[in-house]
């Protein structure tokens, strides 16, 4: 970030220039972690689509090298579309990608690296043999809906599959290949999943977790002797924009995930993120024994605005993703490499917010920094009832900005702040009761974007989510904040939000930073831990 451009992220994966959307094909090989992308080499709009490539030892720092593939074939001269990486049984990867040939056809093609002794794997091969899988009269595809192939697994009878995306009139679908070599591949005559009326299926992934502890499970992996695996399918909703995902069981013998408690894509739905988050895709970090989750952030601001700027699109700060205690959601954590970011630390321990009242906290960067708060409330006898009609908890944050008073909130952060609030990003919690006289709780997490800037040529919509978390413990709140974007983590990970802004005046050094209590009653400030972040090595 500079004073010409006060937009660009310290330590958020972005390209040195142009568009990016994407997260394609993750991995570790030989313990450097990979990093390829949708990206633009000529401007800061979606178009001309190569797999940029980038490499990292800690998932923070990264290393840019040339495009891994891009258009040269016809399978592949209008683009090279998202995909995924699978490391083969031998330990070599290969690369699934769509490719968009002369017709306009959505296509799947393999590319291999040219040199397995090169940790970089700079170079990559397209088979001769490509596309290996391709719509066609008999098998029904729709030849423009059909596209980001997943990572694929090994089956009970040693076959791969893998999931494409695709849509048939209003049925969003997964559908299934199996192939014996990798190369040969025969369309399953029943997708893996799909749903009525959701519309087309982006960037499917699908992958397992274990039910017990926060390791991750290799994609192919079948479980111990005593480990029960639970499987999760996430899709990337074309018609919202929004990644959705739902745990289940996988039918291995009849190639079929049976989700638990349905696949709803509405405002109750699961979601990774409930900002502005898509096209997100997980890999096994063998070095590490976790499950790696990234995903794609795109600009709020004008398409005037990116191209003056010059660019557009983030990554999120990879996150850790693991399976609830209960099972009945996932939790994500940034990985623990951000911390090494951190530098210059604050601390303030057991504070009163009065109602109505700010903290300011001084001493750290705050247009680039991580924070790390933990509220107590102290009677959840004052929460406000909630209004039974209030399911989706984005329109209760929007209804009820952060100057709304209730019996118990808002209370939180305000990031990227001016000075005297001319402009700031909130982020907080709210309280209510369930019901009248109920001992039950809920708690809404709000991302309020509609003071964050003085320029109105942005998207400033308000985020919420639903915290499954009971109240009587603290509430913790972590944010990321990095120039223009806050990405926050509620309840320990159990409901993230990323937004963008752009602050006219909250910029750089004139950046702020406060603890907020807009709420009718007090709020303990357990712990308030904020780090000034350096900014890592992305270009
Ligand atoms: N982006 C890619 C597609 C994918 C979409 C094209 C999702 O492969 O469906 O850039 O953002």
């Amino acid at each position: 970030p500079s004073v010409k451009q006060p937009y660009r992220t310290g330590f958020h994966f972005q390209p040195p220039k142009n568009w990016m959307n994407d997260p394609n094909g993750p991995m570790i090989y030989k313990g450097i972690y990979h990093l390829f992308y949708q990206w633009n080499p000529k401007g800061a709009v979606w178009g001309n689509i190569v797999w940029a490539h980038s490499t990292s030892t800690d998932l923070i720092n990264w290393v840019p090298h040339s495009p891994a593939i891009f258009p040269s074939e016809p399978f592949d001269i209008n683009g090279c579309w998202s995909g995924s990486v699978t490391i083969l049984p031998n330990g070599k990867p290969v690369i699934l990608y769509t490719g968009i040939d002369p017709k306009n056809q959505q296509v799947q093609n393999i590319a291999e690296p040219k040199d397995l002794n090169d940790p970089y794997l700079k170079e990559w091969k397209k088979s001769t043999l490509n596309p290996l899988m391709a719509p066609d009269a008999v098998n029904g595809i729709n030849a423009s809906s059909f596209r980001d192939p997943t990572t694929a697994w090994l089956g009970h009878d040693k076959k791969w599959r893998v999931i494409i995306g695709s849509k048939i009139h209003r049925r969003g679908l997964a559908i299934t290949y199996t192939s014996k070599d990798f190369l040969k591949w025969e369309k399953s005559p029943e997708p893996l999943h799909y749903d009525d009326g959701s519309g087309m299926w982006e960037c499917p992934d699908f992958f397992p977790v274990t039910r017990v502890g926060s390791n991750g499970v290799e994609t192919s992996s079948f479980g111990g002797p005593n480990e029960v695996l639970k499987h999760v399918l996430k899709i990337s909703l074309d018609d919202t924009k929004h990644d959705y995902y739902t745990i289940g069981t996988y039918d291995r013998v009849g190639d079929k995930f049976v989700p638990d408690h349905g696949f709803t894509m509405d405002s109750t739905a699961l979601r990774y993120d409930y900002g502005k988050y898509y096209a997100s895709k997980t890999f096994y970090d063998s070095a590490n024994n976790r499950r790696v989750l990234w995903g794609w952030t795109n600009e709020s601001s004008s398409v005037q605005d990116d191209v003056e700027k010059g660019w557009s699109g983030i990554q999120t700060i990879p996150r850790k993703i693991w399976l609830d205690r209960l099972g009945r959601q996932l939790i994500q954590w940034p990985v623990r490499e951000v911390q090494r970011l951190r530098t210059k630390q604050v601390n303030l321990r057991n504070k009163v917010l009065k109602s109505g009242s700010r903290l300011e906290v001084y001493g750290v960067t705050a247009a680039q920094a991580d924070v790390d708060v933990l509220f107590k409330v102290r009677d959840l006898e004052k929460a406000d009832v909630i209004d039974p009609s209030w399911t989706d908890p984005q329109l209760i944050c929007s209804k009820m900005n952060t100057s709304v008073k209730s019996g118990l909130g808002p209370f939180g952060l305000m990031a990227l702040a001016s000075k005297n609030l001319e402009e700031y990003t909130s982020v907080y919690f709210r309280i209510f009761k369930a019901r009248q006289y109920s001992k039950k709780h809920v708690v809404v997490m709000c991302s309020d974007q509609s003071r964050s800037s003085l320029n109105e040529d942005n998207d400033k919509t308000t985020y919420g989510a639903f915290v499954n978390i009971n109240p009587h413990q603290p509430l913790s709140l972590r944010a990321l904040i990095d120039h223009s974007v806050v990405e926050s983590f509620g309840g320990k990970g159990r409901a993230c939000i990323t937004s963008r802004v752009y602050p006219k005046l909250a910029i750089g050094k004139s950046t702020h930073l406060f603890a907020f209590n807009y709420g009718s009653q007090d709020v303990d400030v357990l712990s308030l831990s904020a780090w000034s972040m350096k900014s890592a090595q992305l270009s």
